[in-house]
């Protein structure tokens, strides 16, 4: 056990609810909750794993709240210690007394993450692992969830170790040649190792592209003409009346953003005012704001209301969206349809769909999510697959790869072989950064201050 003290906190989030969660972790655990907790029935004998009624009581003996405990025996807990979890009634004031006589009676106030950094630390779960349960508590959409669950489960873990055991035992190899020089590389013992890791942490970077978005999200921003049906898109795609809709041209004065659920990714739909010039002082700025939430928009949808014919407008708007990914929507298709849409799409460079919708019936809107979503995603279907949903674990795998390449690209060309192991150890050390087998304590402080308190 890497730590002797004992460490408390609320577990559960902050405001009132049925039942709010003291949780303690440690080898004093047990003792702290004799002190605090007073079981109704049974005596001090705790069972693991057993719910226990009783009260909170403090220094003399007072009666503080009604309560339930359960004892966790190590190494069977969510830290591998001794952990003690004592239900309060979910207000703040039950729980933060109740903290409070935890720390009195001898519990340290627990930092950010520390009780998923113990779990880390007493080799329970990995790096990877530790940080999908931040993933998990932050997911947005089922997929992301399912993401998370994966890692959680050590999917990318598996992975990411069967490559560096691939890469420790060429390298074995490796060091023991560089005192042979004039020996051949074996191709088996070597390169074949080394090509396998690299394919696997390929697959795994190409991936990240994908498993961020599902994480992280993405921009999409709506441009066209007034009246082209935007405001109204964006609350058909929302299902919920966010953005004021009139038929009075100019009615959206200012941008307004709102995630949608698009196929699992969330998308943050943004509604602009005009984005052509205008004397109106107050529609100039909204002007300026569309054009900022163009240039960091992912995609575009460019929205032409389809019911009458293109016009000079239109195609300006469209000329300021080229060079974005951008999807067009021929909107008001419950119209009879007035619009050759050619001369738009044959200048356009960067247009990846046509869709056509109408915000008024809902013709055409979960094919314009869908779209949406695949032209983000970039159509290869990874479903199923592990997708890395992590800055810090793409980057890591990027390294690997970059070292891995220059180390196969080494061997096939002859070049000694003391310059290859460089590459490889180099490699080894940045997988070993994924699960954690190679971080140094300020990245572990940094990974686990973003956790809350209690987790
Ligand atoms: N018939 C029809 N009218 C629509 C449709 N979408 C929007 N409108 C109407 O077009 C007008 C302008 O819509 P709005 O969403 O405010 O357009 P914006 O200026 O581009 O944001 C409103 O009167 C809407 O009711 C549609 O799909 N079909
Ligand atoms: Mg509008």
């Amino acid at each position: 056990m890497l730590y002797t003290d004992t460490i408390a906190a609320v577990a559960t989030p902050v405001g009132e609810g049925g039942v709010g969660i003291v949780r303690l972790s440690g080898g004093d655990a047990l003792t702290i909750a004799r002190r605090i907790f007073r079981p109704r029935r049974g005596g001090e004998q705790y069972q693991p794993q057993l719910l226990r009624y009783g009260k909170i009581v403090d220094e003399q003996g007072q009666s503080i709240d009604e309560a339930l405990a359960v004892y966790f025996k190590a190494p069977h807990s969510y830290t591998r210690e001794d952990v003690v979890e004592v239900h309060c009634h979910g207000g703040a004031l039950p729980l933060r007394r109740t903290l409070e006589l935890a720390l009195h009676a001898g519990a340290r106030l627990a930092e950010p993450g520390e009780f998923t950094l113990r779990a880390f630390l007493n080799g329970r779960i990995d790096l990877a692992q530790a940080e999908a349960t931040l993933d998990l508590i932050q997911a947005r959409t089922q997929t992301g969830l399912q993401l998370a669950l994966d890692q959680l489960g050590g999917g990318l873990s598996r992975q990411v170790q069967a490559a560096r055991d691939e890469l420790i035992g060429a390298l074995a190899y490796l060091t023991a040649l560089v005192d042979f020089p004039e020996d051949d590389v074996p191709e088996q013992e070597v390169l074949r190792p080394l090509r396998t890791a690299l394919a696997q942490t390929e697959r795994l970077y190409r991936g990240a592209e994908q498993g961020m978005l599902y994480r992280y999200g993405a921009r999409a921003v709506l441009v066209g003409r007034p009246n082209a049906g935007k405001s109204s898109l964006l609350n058909a795609l929302l299902q919920v009346e966010r953005a004021i809709v009139t038929p009075v041209a100019g009615t959206t004065r200012d941008t307004l953003e709102e995630t949608a659920n698009l196929h699992g990714v969330p998308v943050v739909l943004i509604d602009t005012a005009g984005i052509t010039e205008t004397d109106d002082p107050v529609e100039r700025i909204g002007v300026e704001r569309s054009r900022r939430a163009l240039a960091t928009a992912d995609i575009v949808l460019l929205v032409v209301d389809q019911s009458a014919p293109l016009t000079a407008e239109d195609l300006a708007i469209a000329a300021l969206t080229h060079g974005r990914p951008t999807v067009l929507v021929g909107n008001k298709a419950d119209q009879p349809s007035q619009l050759d849409p050619q001369p738009l799409l044959a200048a356009h460079p960067t247009l990846q769909a046509h869709v056509v919708t109408s915000a008024a019936t809902g013709t055409g809107l979960a094919e314009l999510g869908e779209t949406v979503a695949h032209t983000l995603l970039g159509h290869s279907d990874l479903t199923g697959e592990t997708l890395v949903t992590n800055p810090r674990h793409r980057e890591a795998l990027y390294r690997s790869v970059e070292h891995l390449r220059s180390a196969v690209a080494a061997l096939e060309a002859g070049i000694p072989i003391d310059l290859v192991a460089v590459d490889v150890t180099a490699a080894v050390q940045a997988l070993g950064e994924v699960t954690g087998e190679t971080v140094g304590e300020d990245l572990l402080a940094t990974i686990f201050s973003r956790f809350c308190i209690g987790k």
